[in-house]
């Protein structure tokens, strides 16, 4: 199983699952010119971004959502997602599917320079009312799901991470806040974000 990634993006999500599911796993780091070691990502990925998942048998998986569901599924550590049928595994595609349009697409043209001031300013309003519907619904639980980790935290806590490069304070939601502490002091997680902060270190 090798993730190709690069640190800080929405990699982080399936690298957090594949700590969290106990897998034996390489990383594969792309540059932002599309390179990684054995050359030209676009010939991995023909959609040019990661992250991209290469399975045991060297097939490539794509989409973050897809990625986490896999791994959830096929994991050594059991119960990082609810059981295919249940309503709680719907939940939680909502909350991957949540994240995936209404938060992690939001963040990039607020951090494109060119962007157009009025569209930032809605953009900024929209993205700002997610997350506070986000913090209300922490506000009653530890994780997305209730009080057990699953995959759609590992995206979320990804994303969230984000705001500090568009100049927003997540301490004024305080929930959302508490869940990104709390993120951080799985060992796990915290072992994710060392490897990532190495590699853009090096
Ligand atoms: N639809 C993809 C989007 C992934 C995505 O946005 N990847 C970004 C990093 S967070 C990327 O690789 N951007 C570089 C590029 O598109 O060239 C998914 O959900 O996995």
């Amino acid at each position: 199983m090798k993730l190709f990634y690069h640190p800080g993006t929405c990699s982080l999500a399936p690298h957090i699952v594949l700590e969290e599911g106990g897998f034996d796993f390489a990383l594969e780091l792309v540059d932002e010119h599309h390179r990684y070691s054995a050359g030209d990502f676009y010939a991995v990925n023909p959609k040019g971004y990661i992250p991209a998942l290469e399975l045991d048998d060297g097939e490539i998986l794509t989409e973050g959502v897809a990625i986490v569901q896999h791994l959830a599924d096929i994991a050594p550590v059991e119960g990082l997602i609810p059981a295919v049928g249940t309503v709680s595994r719907a939940r939680c595609v909502e909350w991957l599917t949540f994240t995936a349009t209404e938060l992690h697409k939001a963040f990039p043209p607020l951090w494109t320079p060119s962007y157009p001031d009025d569209l930032r300013a809605k953009g900024m309003d929209l993205l700002q009312q997610r997350i506070a519907f986000t913090n209300a619904h922490l506000g009653r639980r530890d994780y997305l799901l209730g009080d057990r980790f699953s995959v759609a935290d590992a995206y979320l806590y990804t994303v969230l991470n984000w705001a500090s490069r568009i100049d927003l304070d997540l301490a004024q939601w305080p929930h959302a806040k508490a869940f990104t502490t709390r993120m951080e002091a799985r060992p796990k997680v915290k072992k994710a974000l060392e490897v990532e902060k190495k590699a853009t270190r090096a």
